[in-house]
């Protein structure tokens, strides 16, 4: 049979990294790196290699199903799916308003235009503000720290990798996660890079992860202290008049206030909350301040925690205070060539952000970025009353191994009136749906990194077109979205999604035309539409707002590049990319300013001598759900308790043996792995295991099962200022599990 090659860039993670498919057919014989994409130059992880496992699988949805009379999930066709949900959406809106029907957003919804590009219209259609997505159990605090100080939530500073000579990194672990809010594939060879040509690795992580080893210092940390740690580096370079904000100091509110607030966070004051000795604090701002070009960063260890906002935020602010904001080598703000905030509308002024403009109804968390926290998710479809939560809709989410307190979400889900899941498995969450509508496999779909370019290391823009046709009578995800919000809109299943896209193309060119600072500004919108036939759907859109964009692309020159089209590297783009209501960089906004009192009372916490336990990601697993695949779950158990061998000997647990884990949120059991890469004090389970749950339809991850270390986050503890759930640092008591005595 005649072999073809097709280039497709791997959807998986943030990393972006172009593969190259060798197809015999229909079938898929290989997949490599692309040693040509203009990005990844060939690099590949082993979950790149497992698109073909994935297109593969047998348990990989191809039908819709729904629940049967006996309830039992069965297939059932397209029309008779949306035909269910059409007869009891409607009804379920007219009786309790829009607001009873919720919507989650997972993950792969950010590596795929479909919902990144038409979620929005399925909730507007529906008109629900009970919207929540896994952002609030991962980088929200970032976002909230962004939008405050430079005006748009996806204005976070992206450490200049390939340029720095000093990089200080907390609670991130790239060389197992690829890179999060770091768009830059082969991070191994980058900061094998940094090193070679002089520069300094230090990473902060209560345990020595993968990045660290190959890091010149490792700082062990106790989870939830960073926001200290980086108010003490602060306090030092403000006592020791190393601030050197330079052009950023014309720029930038609040210089003054930040000195103020860092005043009580003196090295020797946090030094004993973070396990850090103050002269090692003192020593890392001082190198920090003489490094030529430095860039510090942070990720989820400093995000879904207690003060995760406060520590996003003065990450920034040490960027700024040393002068790195916005120069090579420092961290700077990506130039994406489609869809970014911070480059259209007027240079240098926007509207900011605004929080908190409705609360949740239970416990009166506030709205981010148009969410609610999903730690709200379980009680407010529990709680009776106006609003109570009826029907749920999931796009690409697993919130039952995701989310904090999954052993109250799965009860809860089972109290809904209706669930409905665009999913591509039967897993722990959505074999409790009523309906399931599966997208089609990656192959099948064309692709184009929307968010992630906007948070790249480089300048790039790559588009991949469907490597495969599309199945007979299966839809493209994107069009699944639309008719569900046919549906909402109470319109029936939409045969023909073409008015309604038409609708969705015609509004963006709206506000593109009307406005002057974009290249369409002034233009016909119907000549500009006829400009993008015959494309439909996410392509259309995407060439619009490729024309919209910087760089005077189109749709056409990307297909003409199929290893992609390299931009540049980072430049400056301050004052121009600021979109605060004041044109300046807020150092110091309030809310932010507010909740510092928060952090100032766990300066006298009482040392908690307790356990705490964080996460780690691995190189082989996605979130929760690639370990169907043999590929990926082959090998030893992964999903093991990491003990520190002194508390390990204290404690009487033992390499092997199981242990219990448990808190007021839940317990589990773990088999124990003893080893020094974790502090004392501190235990470790990866996330995104436990796929032994009744019903679900993964018959390898089942075999692979694990647990769900998620029954143990405690739904009640948040970050106060995002709502973000805390998932790293949580208390927790660990004891051996007895021995069964033999009958
Ligand atoms: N304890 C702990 N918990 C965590 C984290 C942690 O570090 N520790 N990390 C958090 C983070 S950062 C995140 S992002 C969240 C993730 O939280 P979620 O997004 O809720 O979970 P995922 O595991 O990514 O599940 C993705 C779902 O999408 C489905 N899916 C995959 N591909 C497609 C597709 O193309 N289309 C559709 N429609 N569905 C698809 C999968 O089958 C699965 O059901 O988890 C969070 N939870
Ligand atoms: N292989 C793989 N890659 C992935 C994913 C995956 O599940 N597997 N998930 C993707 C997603 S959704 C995301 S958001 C990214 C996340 O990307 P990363 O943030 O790089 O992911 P992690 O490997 O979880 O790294 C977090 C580190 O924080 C440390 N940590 C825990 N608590 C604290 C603390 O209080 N302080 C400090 N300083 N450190 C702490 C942990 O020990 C861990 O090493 O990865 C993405 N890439
Ligand atoms: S590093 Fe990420 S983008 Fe690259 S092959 Fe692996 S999963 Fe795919
Ligand atoms: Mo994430």
């Amino acid at each position: 049979m005649v072999e073809r090659t097709a280039f497709r860039t791997c959807p998986f993670c943030e990393a972006t990294c172009g593969l190259e498919i060798t197809l015999r057919g229909a079938d898929v014989a290989k997949v490599r790196g692309d040693a040509e994409d203009v990005f990844s130059r060939g690099f590949l992880c082993p979950k790149g290699v497992a698109l073909k496992d994935l297109h593969e699988d047998p348990d990989r949805l191809r039908t819709p199903l729904v629940r049967d009379v006996d309830g039992e999930l069965r297939p059932a066709s397209w029309e008779e799916a949306f035909g269910v949900i059409a007869g009891r959406l409607g009804p379920l809106v007219e009786a309790h308003g829009g607001d009873a029907v919720a919507v989650y957003i997972g993950n792969p919804a950010v590596h795929g235009l479909a919902a990144l590009l038409y979620g929005r219209v399925l909730i507007k259609s529906l008109g629900t503000r009970s919207l929540f997505s896994a952002s609030t159990v991962d980088q929200r605090p970032k976002e909230i720290s962004s939008g405050l100080m430079f005006g748009a939530p996806l204005s976070i500073p992206i450490p200049d990798v390939d340029r720095t000579q000093h990089l200080l990194m907390l609670g991130a672990n790239p060389l197992a996660s690829n890179g999060s809010l770091l768009t830059a594939p082969d991070m191994r060879g980058r900061l094998k890079a940094l090193r070679a040509r002089g520069g300094k690795l230090v990473v902060v992580d209560p345990r020595r992860s993968r990045t660290a080893e190959v890091a010149d210092e490792h700082v062990p940390i106790r989870p939830g202290t960073d926001a200290l740690l980086l108010f003490a580096l602060v306090h030092v370079l403000f006592a020791e008049g190393l601030t050197a904000p330079g052009r950023l100091a014309e720029l930038a509110d609040g210089i003054e206030a930040v000195e103020e607030l860092a005043q009580p966070f003196t090295p020797d004051a946090v030094a004993p909350v973070c396990g850090i000795e103050p002269e090692t604090i003192r020593r890392m701002a001082r190198e920090l301040a003489a490094a030529d070009r430095a860039a510090v960063y942070g990720r989820i260890g400093t995000t879904t925690q207690e003060f995760g906002t406060l520590a996003s935020w003065l990450i920034d602010v040490l960027n700024v205070l040393t002068g790195n904001l916005d120069r090579p080598g420092g961290a700077m703000f990506t130039r994406a060539a489609a869809g970014q905030r911070n480059s259209s509308g007027a240079p240098g002024q926007g509207r900011g952000l605004r929080l908190g403009r409705w609360h949740s109804r239970v416990r009166g968390l506030p709205e981010s970025l148009g969410e609610l926290p999903v730690a709200v998710l379980a009680e407010e479809i529990e709680a009776p009353g106006e609003g109570q939560i009826r029907a749920l809709i999931t796009l690409a989410g697993n919130p039952t191994r995701s989310t904090p307190n999954s052993g109250r979400i799965e009860r809860a889900l089972d109290g809904l009136d209706l669930y409905v899941a665009v999913d591509i498995y039967v897993n722990e969450t959505t074999r409790h749906a009523d309906v399931i509508l599966p997208a089609p496999s990656p192959l099948q779909r064309s692709h184009y990194d929307l968010a992630l370019y906007q948070l790249a290391v480089r300048n790039v823009a790559n588009f991949s077109p469907p490597v495969l046709p599309p199945d007979p009578g299966v839809p493209d995800e994107w069009v699944t979205i639309l008719r569900l919000a046919g549906v909402a809109a109470g319109q029936g299943m939409l045969e023909d999604v073409e008015p309604l896209d038409r609708m969705v193309a015609s509004e963006l060119l709206r506000r593109e035309t009307g406005d002057p600072h974009s290249p369409l500004h002034g233009r016909d919108i119907d000549e500009l539409l006829a400009e993008v036939e015959p494309r439909r759907g996410p392509e259309r859109l995407l060439d619009l707002l490729l024309r919209a964009g910087p760089y005077d692309l189109t749709l056409a020159d990307l297909e003409a590049a199929p290893h992609g089209i390299d931009l540049g590297p980072l430049e400056p783009r301050l004052p121009d990319a600021l979109r605060t209501p004041s044109g300046r960089i807020e150092l110091a906004p309030a809310p932010i300013v507010a909740d510092v009192a928060r952090l100032r009372a766990a300066l006298s916490r009482p040392e908690n001598g307790g356990l705490v336990l964080v996460g780690r990601r691995q190189l082989r697993s996605n979130n929760s759900w690639m370990h169907n695949l043999e590929l990926l779950v082959s090998g030893p158990e992964r999903c093991t308790l990491h003990v520190h061998p002194d508390d390990a000997a204290r404690l009487g647990l033992e390499d092997g043996a199981p242990a219990r884990v448990e808190n007021r949120a839940g317990s589990l059991e773990a088999p124990v792995e003893v080893t020094d890469a974790v502090m004392p004090g501190v235990v470790s389970l990866p996330h995104g295991w436990g796929h032994d749950a009744p019903g679900s339809r993964l018959g390898v991850a089942e075999a692979h099962a694990g647990v769900n270390t998620n029954v143990l986050a405690d739904e009640a503890l948040v970050d106060a200022l995002s709502g973000n759930a805390v998932l790293n640092g949580i208390p927790v008591a660990v004891a051996p599990v007895p021995a069964a005595v033999p009958a």
